[in-house]
Parts: structure tokens; C-alpha cells; sequence
């Protein structure tokens, strides 16, 4: 059966948490902008959400320590987060972008894949209506976007990425699979570090050196997966955009100033974390039902665990009491902890659920 060709566009917001701020307070504009939790002149201990491009010309990154953010780049404005600010900016970015698509999948804060196959007739007319959308977020919030357009999701993800800032890339169907072959395999969705590195090793570097690859090679190491990375390499991907709710869930968490086995300070700081979880969903009119708390001693060791309520709640006393539940047997051990954390996930909303109330 041949497959009807498709138009997809991915949207993906440009250093958004900072463009954010900038736009707030245009006197940091031009300076390099780093927003990430607790700065301490240099001496905090959390990390680095985004940064300006400015910021990024000093090696800062997304995920980076912001002790190490603040050696390579001490004089750029440091920013505590400002979510309800962020969420609400990215409604309306995505409000404007359902406008122009027939099928509209949220993926993270700030990008969406929109599928406007019934809306254009060729590509000429797809880089138009991308030009469009665009305008109309640059006019009405003053923010720039990145979109990239192609024949299905992947390619159009790879292309998002391709110009940015404020970019638009257009791959045409018959051009994918040479887009691709020059950019190296971990800009594939499939591809992480290990992975990277494994392909690396199989003398695997581009993805068009992994389209090249024998498939049952790749098979055999990876399984599906190693299917799944052949195909997309060969710019080939049939998932459709999908309709899903916005947020999968919602969590807090805080690295303390020194590591700490102090119970009740470990206990006060997570029912003060369960507070900004339950204020996040109660501002996004959402219900919950699993709740997961996050723990991590001294050394980094790691673990989370998680439990789902008999019913859906938005009550921060469930919240406290199941988040206390799941925590203290890991207080029960001679170690220090360094960050504990608390998440919401299977989350409904609550205008959807009137019955309930
Ligand atoms: P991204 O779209 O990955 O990054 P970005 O928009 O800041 O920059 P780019 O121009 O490269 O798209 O993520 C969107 C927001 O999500 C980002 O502004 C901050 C937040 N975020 C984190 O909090 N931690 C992270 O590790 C990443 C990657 C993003
Ligand atoms: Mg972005």
C-alpha cells in the first residue's frame, strides 16, 4: 500500500527558560544568562536548566554543575527558575501552534510536533505556513522558535535542530536520507550516550555510516532497537503525532548545602517540596495519583520508589504523608544524603474529572 505523504513540523522554543527571561528584563539582553537552581556565588550546588547562546559560547550546558557553570563564566547573570512563569508562557506558545495543525503533540515545555498534512499542498507551501507560525510567536510573545519540516516526525526533529537560533529547515522527502548522512548518529532520537559510544566502536560515527550498516548486525547487538536506528537512519518513520495530555508529571527537588543524615531537616525539606508540587498542579488543575520520591547520598548513589493511591487526589496532605512513607526507610541507613526529591505522575485533569468533585 503506498503511505500518503505527509507534511510534519517540529517547534522547538529557542533557550527557552532565558529567552524567557530576557524578555522580562531586557537590560540582561546581550549578557550571557544562566537559569538554574541555587547559584551561591559559584559555592550552590544545583544545576544548570538552560542557558543563552551568549552563555553557551563559554561551554555551559543544559544538565551542567552551576559551581561549573560559574568557573568557566562568572560574570553571567544567574537566574533562580521561575516555572509558573515558564508554564504559562508555554500555553500560549502552544496555544498559537494548535491553531495551525490538524493533529498537535506536546513533547516536554517547549516543543511540539504538529501534523499539517490537510493544510498545505507541497513543501513551498509547508515553509510558508511554518514562516507564519513563526511571525505570530515573535509578534505576540516576542519569542524566537526553531521549526523543522519533513516527511515524518524524526526528520523533522533532526531539522528543528539544524538552524538554531530562530531557524526553519525544510527537508523534502527525497532529500532526507542526504540531510542526515553527514550529522552524527547521536542526533537520532534513539541514540543516547552508551549507545553512541558502542556504535563508535563498531567504527559507526554518522548517521550515514549506520544507514550504510548491515541490519542484522546491528540486530543482534541491539535487538529492536537496533532496527529502529537502522530505519531511522534512513530518514524512515511511520508514528504519527499523537494528542496527549500536556504534562506527564510534575517534581521538585533539592540538593542540600551540605550533605546531610539530619531527619527532621531532610523530613521538613521534603514536605516543603510536596508543598511546591501540589501548588504546580493545583495552578495546571491537575489530580494525581503516583507519587515517587527521589534520594541520592553522599557519592551519588541514587535510588527512587515510587506508589500509586487507591484514587486520584490533589490533597498536599496524601502528598506528604505518601512521599514520608516512601522516604523513611531510606533515613534508616548510615549514609548522608545530598539531594532527595518528589514527583507527581499519572496525572488527569481535573476539569475533565467535574464528577469527582
Ligand atoms: P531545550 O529545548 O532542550 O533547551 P532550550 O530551549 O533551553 O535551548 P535550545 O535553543 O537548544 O532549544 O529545553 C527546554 C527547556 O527545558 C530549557 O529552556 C530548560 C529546560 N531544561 C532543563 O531544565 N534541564 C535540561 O537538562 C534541559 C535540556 C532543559
Ligand atoms: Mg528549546
Amino acid at each position: 500500500m503506498n503511505e500518503k505523504k505527509r507534511f510534519i513540523f517540529h517547534l522547538d522554543m529557542d533557550h527557552f527558560y532565558t529567552a524567557v527571561e530576557e524578555r522580562e528584563n531586557p537590560t540582561i539582553k546581550g549578557k550571557p544568562v544562566v537559569v538554574g537552581s541555587n547559584p551561591k556565588a559559584g559555592k550552590g550546588r544545583g544545576v544548570v536548566s538552560t542557558s543563552n547562546y551568549e552563555a553557551r559560547a563559554s561551554g555551559i550546558r543544559s544538565g551542567m554543575p552551576i559551581s561549573q557553570a560559574w568557573r568557566l563564566c562568572p560574570d553571567a547573570v544567574y537566574l533562580p527558575p521561575n516555572f509558573p512563569l515558564y508554564i504559562q508562557v508555554s500555553r500560549e506558545i502552544m496555544a498559537i501552534a494548535r491553531k495551525y495543525a490538524d493533529k498537535f503533540e506536546q513533547w516536554g515545555i517547549d516543543e511540539v510536533f504538529l501534523d499539517v498534512t490537510n493544510r498545505v499542498k507541497d513543501w513551498a507551501d509547508a515553509e510558508v505556513l511554518a514562516r507564519q507560525i513563526k511571525q505570530e510567536i515573535k509578534a505576540k510573545e516576542r519569542l524566537t522558535a526553531s521549526i523543522g519540516v519533513g516527511p515524518n516526525k524524526l526528520i523533522a526533529k533532526v531539522a528543528s535542530d539544524f538552524q538554531k537560533p530562530d531557524g526553519l529547515t525544510v527537508v523534502r522527502e527525497e532529500d532526507a536520507e542526504k540531510f542526515l548522512a553527514p550529522l552524527a548518529v547521536r542526533k537520532l532520537l534513539w541514540v543516547g550516550r552508551k549507545t553512541e559510544a558502542k556504535l563508535k566502536a563498531l567504527g559507526i560515527n554518522t548517521i550515514g555510516d549506520l544507514a550504510r550498516y548491515d541490519p542484522t548486525v546491528l540486530s543482534s547487538m541491539f535487538g529492536v532497537m537496533g532496527l529502529q536506528m537502522h530505519l531511522s537512519a534512513r530518514g524512515l518513520d511511520r508514528s504519527e503525532v499523537e494528542e496527549r495530555v500536556g504534562v506527564k508529571s510534575v517534581s521538585h527537588e533539592t540538593t542540600f548545602e551540605e550533605d546531610t543524615a539530619d531527619s527532621d531537616a531532610i523530613l521538613q525539606a521534603l514536605d516543603s517540596l510536596c508543598v511546591e508540587v501540589q501548588k504546580e498542579t493545583a495552578e495546571q488543575k491537575l489530580l494525581f495519583k503516583t507519587v515517587s520520591i527521589k534520594i541520592r547520598y553522599q557519592g551519588f548513589e541514587t535510588h527512587t520508589k515510587a506508589k500509586t493511591l487507591p484514587r486520584l487526589t490533589n490533597r498536599v496532605e496524601d502528598l506528604k504523608k505518601t512521599a514520608r512513607e516512601l522516604l523513611l526507610p531510606y533515613l534508616d541507613v548510615d549514609m548522608k544524603i545530598r539531594l532527595i526529591g518528589v514527583r507527581v505522575s499519572s496525572l488527569v485533569s481535573c476539569e475533565k474529572q467535574k464528577t469527582l468533585f
